[in-house]
């Protein structure tokens, strides 16, 4: 009889050890595209800022490229139709003065400021003079995280380029200046603990001319070896368990 016990209880002992080694964290990746959209649609329904559908991200800027302060776009700076700011009746979002975030709404590319396209679901940046440009997301709790991220020039008509950081707590821990049609990107793990702010910065190198850019980025949190390997030796040991006949 005990060993049938033994049997009967093995799977409601494997969900418990699951349910011990299970991250807290609830979502396991972010797109900001995509979530800016889940922000902006139905119209007139979330719109917030910080992001109500996804609350990790929050849109604003600073007057250094370092550092964690960040002032928020407010509900006054919100459109749901920029065609009368330059940019398009799907493009979406926040802007102060030449400081955008606007994501398209559309499934199909837009045109924006410039003659910028902008892809389905991808965001666009735009500086303003002395300001850097910051896209936030705030880190729900410890763990491994995966970073990929993409700042693409789309205005091609001249200038001197601009420049992409991504800035953890304050500090930047990737630069790189891009423009004239080329692109910035990383694409590395970090170790985050619970409300590490993450920015991602777009600022002017020079002048804010001809510097609109389409962003997107993805934060995946990663399997951590060590909750694998307690899985895996805690699924053999109950293995091992359940074939040893009972002596009870
Ligand atoms: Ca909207
Ligand atoms: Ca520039
Ligand atoms: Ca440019």
């Amino acid at each position: 009889m005990s060993l049938s016990k033994t049997r009967s209880s093995l799977p409601a002992r494997l969900l418990s050890m699951l349910l011990l080694v299970a991250p807290a964290i609830s979502q396991a990746a972010w797109t900001a595209g995509a979530d800016f959209v889940a922000n902006e649609k139905p119209d007139g329904l979330h719109e917030n800022n910080p992001n109500s559908a996804v609350p990790q991200w929050s849109y604003g800027y600073r007057s250094t490229i370092t550092g964690t302060a960040l002032t928020l776009y407010t509900p006054a700076e919100h459109s749901n139709d920029t065609s009368g700011s330059g940019g398009h009746p799907d493009l979406e979002g926040f802007n102060s003065g030449f400081s955008i975030a606007w994501v398209n709404t559309a499934s199909t590319s837009v045109t924006s400021v410039g003659g910028a396209l902008v892809g389905p679901h991808q965001i666009i940046l735009h500086p303003e003079d002395g300001l850097a440009n910051v896209i936030r997301w705030t880190s729900p709790g410890a763990g491994l995280y995966s970073i990929n991220a993409l700042w693409d020039d789309l205005d091609h008509g001249g200038g001197d380029g601009a420049v992409a950081d991504v800035v953890i707590n304050g500090v930047s821990f990737f630069s790189q200046v891009f423009g004239y049609s080329t692109q910035a990107s990383i694409n590395q793990n970090f170790t985050l603990g619970l409300g590490d702010t993450v920015d991602f910065v777009l600022s002017q190198n020079g002048d804010i001319q001809f510097d609109s850019t389409g962003f997107d980025a993805t934060i995946s949190l990663v399997p951590e070896p060590s909750r694998a390997l307690m899985l895996a030796a805690g699924i053999g040991w109950l293995l091992v368990r359940r074939r040893r006949p009972s002596r009870d």
